[in-house]
């Protein structure tokens, strides 16, 4: 089962974006499940349901969206066993990090008979707050982008060029390999991309070295 988080600091549009690339993957024939931290903050048209003890609702057929419960691991086993989706999108509190909510979907695997696979890790970046995020909370946001696969430019339909140009080099800065897009997920722009990325690509699996040397980079190795 395949697991594809969309980061980003809060208010960068994930559950906006998230329900847009749902769509699309469930008219490719996909079964999909999102996660999130609130059912209530999903505002389309959906019915609400109570599923295997998880609060949820039905987006359509081949989509529903639940609310964490109790522990990620657990949500992610449950589903697996009941709903049986092939691709669970996931939108992280707007604090996570990457790599920590990798470790949690893996432990799901005690509970289940599949293996996780994670899809690219896509970040999104609000080029409308570019600034703001590079100062007050810079580095959380740092530490999304540099665990990203994919750097999505976000809100493009709105922002000006200066914005947009300060999100890709602040991107590029921290995180040279990721691949960047540019989109909206209002609009729907870049999210079909975002979405193929989802089905044909896989990022590494959770890796305690890493993440210690990661740690490293960042506070400088006195642990
Ligand atoms: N201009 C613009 N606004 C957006 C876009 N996507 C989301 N927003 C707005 O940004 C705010 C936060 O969006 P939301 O999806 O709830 O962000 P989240 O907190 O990351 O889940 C809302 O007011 C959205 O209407 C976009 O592509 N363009
Ligand atoms: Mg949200």
């Amino acid at each position: 089962m395949k697991i594809a988080q969309v980061a980003g600091f809060l208010g960068s549009g994930k559950t906006t974006f998230l329900i847009e690339l749902a769509k699309i993957l469930v008219d490719r024939g996909h079964r999909i499940a999102i996660i999130v931290n609130d059912v209530g903050e999903i505002n389309v048209d959906a019915k609400f349901i109570e599923m295997y003890g998880l609060k949820a609702k039905e987006i359509s057929g081949g989509c529903i969206c639940c609310q964490v419960a109790g522990n990620f691991a657990n949500t992610i086993a449950i589903l697996y066993n009941t709903f049986k989706p092939d691709i669970v999108i996931v939108e992280p509190s707007g604090v996570a990090i990457p790599w920590g909510l990798k470790r949690a979907a893996e432990y799901s695997e005690e509970e289940m008979d599949d293996v996780i696979v994670h899809a690219p890790v896509i970040t999104l970046v609000d080029s409308l707050r570019i600034e703001e995020l590079m100062q007050s909370v810079r580095r959380l946001v740092e530490t999304q982008i540099r665990e990203a696969d994919v750097v999505f430019i976000n809100k493009v339909d709105s922002a000006t060029k200066e914005k947009i140009d300060l999100s890709v080099q602040f991107s590029k800065a921290i995180n040279p390999n990721a691949e960047i897009m540019f989109g909206s997920g209002r609009n729907n722009q870049g999210v079909k991309e975002a979405a193929t990325l989802i089905e044909t690509r896989t990022s590494p699996r959770y890796d305690e070295s890493y993440e210690k040397e990661m740690l490293k980079r960042d506070y400088g190795g006195g642990a």
